[in-house]
């Protein structure tokens, strides 16, 4: 077994105060992968001790972009350099198929290199004229970084996630104080060594493994804190809100979703079971954007149901290492757990099972489950309103346009949702009354670098990525100066 049991904090590899650990299995064996340095409050004052003083004192907010940006690219380097290495980690601790993990891993070095161009831009534009009514005044905006950042991050895509709050993070100059999740913590420590290969200052990242009450509860509560972001569940996000409130602090959420996919019966059936299986069968379902309410044009509702049906009963399953898998394991017991008792609670609650709901046949071991498909699903259903977070779809018809809307929107999360028809205007049509902060037009999940995300409704607060990425770690300061020689 491996062992990552050391923090890193100022700089340096310590062992947590308390010399605490825990592990992280892999979930195609359930075996142990690595023991992991387990932080608790003591060591997450000295993480966040040592990002105020790198914030405060250090050279980093006051570096140009562009030294910034060169320190960034150098970890997107790092990255590339060892992707094939790293992927395979994330495989084994995640249990995702291969070539998902080598896109992942290519996505954060991307996302590196995307911040580093925009930390870059700052040096020219961090400073706008504001245009005052008052001749006498003359004033600009200015942007400067928030301060010492706490990010809180989940299992489901472990180093993208963490590339997402860190690059843009490091590229406004904040030092930040990183958590993993406990599921998932390998990659995240392997990018603090190659953040520290590149030549980041001591202090500016620190990372800090550990279970969610030891360590991100408080992380979440330390006065030291400027601003928070998260990715996670609703209720560990409504408990980071409440601790920030007690300091005011600057928050970002995105938690989960419950995204539909709603399928005009002028679509072409066969790129709509794609987009479909790709969109809950991808990562096992474990995505926060997943395509897990699908609403069909009654029209197209049997075939679409029959074609998904054949090609979910192609899907190879399997270690994500073996060539050819298409759904690896979900990431732990509690997971699969879970998932086990949504199949459960829909057959109950008389949804019509379509295909799989069952651990597939031969694997003694592993948390596998087959893909799953529900059909007629009653709209107030615990499986058609709540997020699974598993490789089950749930399907429904509709009559028109205005009833699909209403059952699209009809839904406490708004993070995601898709439409498809070969009728474009009416595709953005109803793109634009979708309540959701990211809609798919004829596909649904590709997630681009440059643009906004972010959810609606209970679905999070802020957006990441693209230019709003990086306001996430800015504040604005007016800078107005008094220009008459008369009197005020
Ligand atoms: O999430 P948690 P879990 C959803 C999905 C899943 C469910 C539960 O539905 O089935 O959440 O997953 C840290 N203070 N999503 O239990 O608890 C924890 O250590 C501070 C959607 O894994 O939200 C981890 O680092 N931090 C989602 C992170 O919070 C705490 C992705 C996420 O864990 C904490 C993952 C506390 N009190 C799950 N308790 C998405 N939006 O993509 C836990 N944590």
């Amino acid at each position: 077994m491996n062992t990552y049991d050391q923090l890193y904090i100022d700089g340096q590899w310590v062992a947590p105060v308390r010399g605490g650990t825990f592990e992280t299995l892999d979930p195609s064996s359930e075996q142990p992968l690595a023991r992991v340095a387990a932080a608790n409050a003591e060591d997450i004052d000295l993480a966040v001790r040592a990002a105020r003083r790198a914030f405060d004192e250090g050279p980093w907010p006051n570096m140009s972009g562009a030294a910034r940006a060169a320190v960034l690219r150098r970890i997107a380097q790092g990255i590339r350099a060892r992707q094939q290495e790293l992927a395979e980690l994330e495989v084994r601790d995640n249990g995702k198929p291969l070539p998902e993990a080598l896109w992942d891993i290519g996505d954060t070095a991307g996302c590196f290199d995307f911040y580093a161009d925009l930390a870059e831009d700052l040096d020219s534009h961090a400073e706008q004229p504001v245009a005052l009514a008052d001749e006498r005044f003359s004033s600009v905006a200015r942007k400067e970084p928030v301060g010492v950042a706490g990010a809180i991050i989940p299992w489901n895509f472990p180093m993208l996630m963490a590339a997402w709050k860190v690059a843009p993070a490091l590229a406004a100059g904040c030092s930040m104080v990183l958590k993993p999740s406990e599921l998932t913590p390998l990659t995240a420590l392997e990018l603090a060594g190659i953040a520290h290969e590149a030549g980041l200052p001591a202090g500016v990242l620190n990372l800090v493994s550990g279970l969610g009450p030891d360590a991100g509860a408080p992380l979440a509560e330390h006065p030291g804190i400027d601003k928070l972001a998260f990715t996670g569940s609703v209720p560990t996000g409504s408990r980071i809100m409440q601790a920030a409130a007690k300091d005011i602090k600057n928050i970002s959420l995105e938690l989960g979703g419950k995204s539909p996919f709603i399928v005009f019966a002028d679509s072409d059936i066969e790129a709509a079971v794609e987009w479909i299986m790709f969109g809950i069968f991808w990562n096992q379902g474990q995505v926060c954007s997943a395509t897990s309410r699908v609403l069909v044009q009654r029209e197209l509702y049997a075939p679409l149901l029959e074609r998904l049906r054949q090609e979910a009963g192609k899907v190879r399953i399997g270690n994500g290492m073996e060539e050819g898998v298409l759904l690896g394991p979900l990431v732990s017991q509690s997971q699969y757990d879970k998932v086990r008792e949504a199949i459960g609670r829909g057959r109950e609650e008389g949804a019509r099972l379509v295909h799989g709901g069952e651990r597939p046949a031969g694997f003694a071991k592993g948390f596998y489950l087959q893909p799953t498909i529900f059909a007629d699903v009653p709209e107030d259903s615990w499986i058609w309103n709540e997020e699974i977070f598993g490789p089950v779809v749930c399907l429904r018809p509709f009559d028109d346009e205005a009833e699909a809307l209403h059952a699209a929107n009809d839904s406490r999360f708004g993070l995601a949702a898709a439409v498809m028809s070969r009728d474009l205007p009416r595709a953005e049509r109803v793109a634009r009354k979708l309540r959701a902060g990211i809609v798919w037009i004829n596909c649904s999940q590709p997630t681009f670098t440059e643009a906004p995300w972010g959810g609606y409704k209970h679905s999070g607060i802020g957006r990441e990525l693209g230019e709003w990425g990086l306001n996430n770690y800015l504040e604005t300061k007016q800078i107005t100066r008094y220009d008459s020689e008369q009197p005020w």
